[in-house]
């Protein structure tokens, strides 16, 4: 017989998530979690099966930009990939993003709506992103109190009926301004107001550099109007209706899709808005800091997408390596395979409870059920989330790839795009640098906020969550959690250089977040002894507090500049 390599496989993705059902199994009261079981078994049996199978075979589509007609007409059509179409149908069937709004079961609602996003997107090809900007957006028009737009658009973001659907793009990217929104040089004019029409009546001009899922019916971007300031105070948030009855796009311009390193599904777009007919949203100033709930929600999808990738990732590993036969065995046979996975595992372990945890504050947050304390705890941690997460997944993503040898490399086992699309995750929606300074931002390191900033309120959430824990074992690991946020709380405390602050602001970031990580997982970890007497959460944060949690560390700034220099 010649030989033959049998490739890596998926059962239900939902069935075979210890991490996942362990979790839920914590959170949700049992009879809620038997009727929402269903939901997410049928979501693990598409991801694992067909919607898989799917994106193997459809792994060569990318979307296609048609400029103009036959007849010399700018049309613009984006016709995207097969199983981005079936997956919108999915998705909106399924509630991915409705059950959320739905809130069948109150604030745990939002974390069902994540574990169904999370059994979904690996297997989708990012089309999460439309996902999450939709959820977004659906977020920030409910807080922004307008209720025209509230009635017009809400309902089509939040439905289940894929004929009503629609996605909505964020657009807020502009050469001048990636990070730095308050750089965005779009223009908003103001138009005489229609006879009998209350509503104020803008145009927009300006280029967006890159605006992803381009294919979406509505936007909301940020523009600056005549005569305002310049700065993020000085743009306004504005929803555009991106097509007019006859299915044209109105005064958009799709200058180029992005050819870009992964998510190479997503039809990410430079647009010029010619005279794009917009209405405000809240305002005519402060539009950075009224676009922030879209933020804050596409930065939750984020956290999610990043522990859903490791664990699609680590699911094939770990499948593969009961089928790779080298040096007489399996590679499940061997230690020093076995250990390189089992320290994946604890990676992504760490990060789903983080992300996880994110999704419980948020959908609390929604339900009007946080005191100041704890929302002051959401706003710190998900910037600290966000990053972390994106930074474990890119690296997990890359062992993952070596584990499988060569095969990992070559395109056609579908391997590599797992690397290339967690790659985007530490980038948009706020790299980690510029999260890191958000952080400083939310707890108060311009050292005007009084109250509970700083790290206080995360070392009181921590101090509460590990005194459940009564395991020996757990208990000596509670102390690493504690000893890294006490020294995170002095280092900020004492560090009164802004340069040296910012400098170190990465390590603090990720130490909260790593402090975060293991924090939840020892509370689990407790939880899942005594209740599922299962000691393989233990395991995982024994191992996880001995990667690493504290990592900060001051360097001189003139080494910095030093070794900066060519
Ligand atoms: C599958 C995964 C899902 C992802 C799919 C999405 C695909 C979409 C792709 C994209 O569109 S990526 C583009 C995303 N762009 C960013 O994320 C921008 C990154 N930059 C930042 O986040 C900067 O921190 C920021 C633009 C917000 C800084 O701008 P400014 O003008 O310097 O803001 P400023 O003055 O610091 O803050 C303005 C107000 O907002 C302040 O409040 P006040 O006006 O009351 O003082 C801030 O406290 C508040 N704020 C800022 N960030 C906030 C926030 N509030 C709550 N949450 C936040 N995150």
């Amino acid at each position: 017989m010649p030989f033959e390599q049998a490739p890596p496989t998926l059962d239900n993705q939902y069935e075979s998530d210890r991490v996942l059902r362990s979790y839920l199994a914590r959170v949700f009261p049992a009879e809620i979690l038997a009727e929402i079981e269903p939901s997410l078994s049928e979501m693990g049996r598409l991801a694992g099966t067909e919607l898989y199978q799917l994106q193997l075979a459809d792994r060569l589509n990318e979307p296609k930009l048609t400029q103009w007609d036959a007849w010399g007409n700018r049309v613009d059509e984006v016709e995207v990939t097969p199983l981005w179409r079936l997956a919108e149908r999915i998705a909106v069937e399924h509630g991915v993003v409705a059950t959320a709004y739905e809130r069948k079961h109150g604030s745990l609602s939002r974390v069902h709506q994540c574990a169904l996003a999370y059994l979904f997107t690996p297997s989708t090809d990012i089309y999460s992103c439309p996902l999450a900007m939709t959820d977004g957006a659906a977020r920030t028009l409910l807080a922004s109190g307008n209720q025209r737009l509230i009635e017009r658009a809400v309902p089509h973001l939040i439905t289940r009926e894929p004929s009503e659907f629609w996605t909505a793009g964020q657009w807020m990217t502009e050469l001048t301004g990636g990070s730095d929104v308050g750089l965005s040089e779009t223009i908003a004019k103001e138009q005489p107001r229609p006879a009998n029409s209350d509503l104020r009546a803008f145009r927009l001009y300006g280029r967006k550099w890159f605006t992803s899922a381009v294919t979406s019916q509505i936007a909301l971007t940020l523009a600056r109007p005549e005569g305002n300031p310049a700065g993020g105070r000085g743009l306004a948030l504005f929803y555009i209706e991106t097509r007019d009855e006859n299915g044209r796009l109105r005064q958009i311009e799709i200058n180029r899709l992005k050819d870009k390193l992964g998510t190479r599904k997503v039809p990410t777009a430079e647009l010029t808005l010619a005279g794009t007919p917009a209405q405000l949203v809240m305002g005519t100033t402060d539009g950075v800091r009224n676009i922030t709930p879209l933020l804050n929600i596409t930065r939750l999808w984020n956290g999610i997408s990043a522990v859903a990738l490791m664990r699609r990732g680590l699911a094939l590993a770990f499948d593969y390596a009961k089928k790779r036969v080298a040096f007489g065995a399996p590679l499940s046979e061997k230690a020093l395979h076995l250990d390189t996975l089992a320290g994946l595992q604890t990676e992504a372990e760490a990060a789903f409870h983080l992300a996880f945890y994110v999704a419980e504050l948020t959908g609390r947050s929604e339900a009007g059920e946080l005191d100041e304390h704890e929302a002051q705890l959401l706003r710190v941690l998900t910037p600290v989330m966000k990053l972390t997460t994106g930074k474990q997944a890119v690296s997990v993503a890359s062992e993952v790839l070596e584990s499988f040898g060569g095969a990992g490399y070559v395109e056609d086992t579908g391997l590599p795009v797992l690397l290339r699309d967690s790659q985007v995750l530490p980038i948009w929606e706020g790299t980690t640098n510029v999260l890191a300074l958000d952080m400083l931002r939310a707890i108060g390191a311009d050292r005007t906020g009084g109250g509970a900033r700083g790290v206080t309120p995360l070392q009181s959430f921590v101090t509460r969550l590990v005194e459940s824990v009564h395991d020996p074992r757990l208990t000596n690991l509670s102390r690493v959690v504690l000893e890294a946020l006490n020294h995170a709380a002095s280092w900020f405390e004492e560090t009164k250089d802004r340069s040296i602050l910012e400098a170190g602001a990465r390590r603090f970031a990720l130490t909260l977040g790593r402090a975060a990580e293991l924090a939840l997982l020892i509370r689990h970890a407790q939880w899942s002894q005594d209740q599922e007497r299962d000691g393989r959460a233990t395991a995982a944060a024994r191992r996880f507090a001995r990667a690493g949690v504290d990592l900060i560390v001051d360097h001189s700034l003139d080494d910095v500049r030093s070794l900066t220099q060519p």
